[in-house]
């Protein structure tokens, strides 16, 4: 299949999926075509499958902001007419499947029996949950919904709420979140990851993400606080966001500058992951929890609420501990048990990497070539093999 991509480039679970759906599917022999705002943070070096077409907006004084939605539109329209693209495939509804559904319609504007590409959207989670709960983007989020050809939720938990909220006309397949278990696993040099990273015998939290308010930055600084007035730890802070600064200052005022380390957006976590003890990961509302998968596939149990997808994928006093939203004197108290228990670790370790292993990227990114599939079958357009 000749198949378009388009996603969120910034540092975030959506765009890290769409991206290494995108390798995955390249490597299966299906060319792939990015069509991005700039290159997503996770592509990393070029195949021969791979292409990648950057939207460039236009800037003209009268425009306070670039049309970068418009922009997006006119390079799906040219990269599906030249690349004869057979399926796009939009991750997070805004702005890439609004973009993609006016691509549409300029492509049957300009020639009404042109065969045109199917279009597969996936929901991540914010798309729905707080930017299409909102009443200035939710009109635009179900016709986004309503207008795709086929639509995926990362969760049933996502599922759910995007028919709770927009009562949508088609039916939504849920394909969760995956995590390639050859590339994220725990590495053997240990030691040599903990030197570089300054790090002595203590244990070693780590919390990982876009740090806005659904990720309750202030609870994890809560609970490893408790946490390291017990136990000797480190808490590695990876990632970067509008909360950054306010955990910054938490940090200074509490005394703790030297038991955590702000470690700004880094592509490559499997080091980090393979030095931690322990995920915390107190979302108030997280439609899987990709950040919490990968932790798991590198062996580092997690602490999660049971708020959102994580109780689809985390069983609570297997892999780790499910607390509600804001009690950060239970996350501290399952975090101490996880830290000072080394053959309950050695267990819930081995948890997580069995349970990881059953969202291995290849059977997942399978269910995505099946659905375009049946995308394109719906329509008649297509038959496996034809390339057309
Ligand atoms: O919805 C978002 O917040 C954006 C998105 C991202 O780009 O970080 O994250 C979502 O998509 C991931 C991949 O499907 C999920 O693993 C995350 O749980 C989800 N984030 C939220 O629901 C908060």
């Amino acid at each position: 299949m000749r198949i378009g991509i388009s996603c969120h480039h910034t540092y975030g679970g959506s765009g890290a999926i769409a991206t290494e759906l995108g390798k995955a599917l390249a490597e299966r022999g299906h060319v792939v075509h990015f069509i991005n705002r700039s290159a997503p943070f996770r592509l990393g070096s070029f195949s021969k499958n791979i292409f990648y077409h950057e939207v460039e907006a236009m800037h003209y004084p009268l425009f306070e902001c670039p049309f970068h939605s418009l922009a997006l539109a006119t390079k799906i329209a040219e990269v599906a007419t030249y690349e004869k693209l057979d399926i796009v495939h939009a991750h997070y509804a805004i702005p890439h499947a609004l973009s993609a559904i006016l691509a549409r319609q300029m492509l049957e504007d300009r020639c009404s029996d042109r065969r045109c590409f199917r279009l597969a959207t996936t929901l991540h989670g914010t798309d729905i949950t707080v930017v299409g709960a909102d009443s200035s983007m939710e009109g635009i989020v179900r016709l986004a919904i309503n207008r795709s050809d086929g639509v995926t939720a990362v969760s049933d938990y996502l599922k759910n709420e995007t028919v709770r909220l927009f009562d949508p006309k088609r039916d939504i397949r849920v394909i969760p979140n995956f995590v390639d278990t050859d590339v994220f696993n725990r590495m053997p040099d240990g030691p040599a990851i903990r030197e570089k990273l300054g790090l002595g015998e203590e244990k070693v939290c780590i919390h990982l993400s876009n740090f806005r308010p659904v990720k309750r930055i202030g609870d994890v600084l809560a609970a490893f606080y408790a946490i390291s007035k017990k136990i000797a730890a480190t808490l590695l802070l990876v990632g970067d966001g509008p909360d950054r600064s306010d955990a910054e200052v938490w940090v200074r005022e509490n005394g703790i500058v030297d038991r955590v380390r702000f470690l700004g957006k880094i592509d490559d976590i499997v080091p980090l992951l393979s030095v931690s003890d322990l995920m915390l990961m107190p979302s108030s509302g997280e439609s899987f929890g990709l950040a919490a998968l990968e932790a798991m596939a590198c062996g580092v149990p997690v602490i999660v609420t049971t708020a959102g997808g994580f109780p689809e994928f985390i069983a609570d006093g297997e892999h780790g501990f499910l607390v509600e939203t804001g009690d950060v004197e239970r996350m501290a108290e399952k975090g101490m048990f996880l830290l000072e228990d080394a053959e309950a670790w050695e267990r819930f370790s081995r948890n997580c990497v069995a349970r990881a292993r059953a969202y291995h990227t290849g059977g997942l990114v399978e269910r995505y070539e099946s659905f375009y599939l049946r995308l394109l079958e719906e329509e008649g357009s297509y038959s496996a093999g034809s390339g057309e």
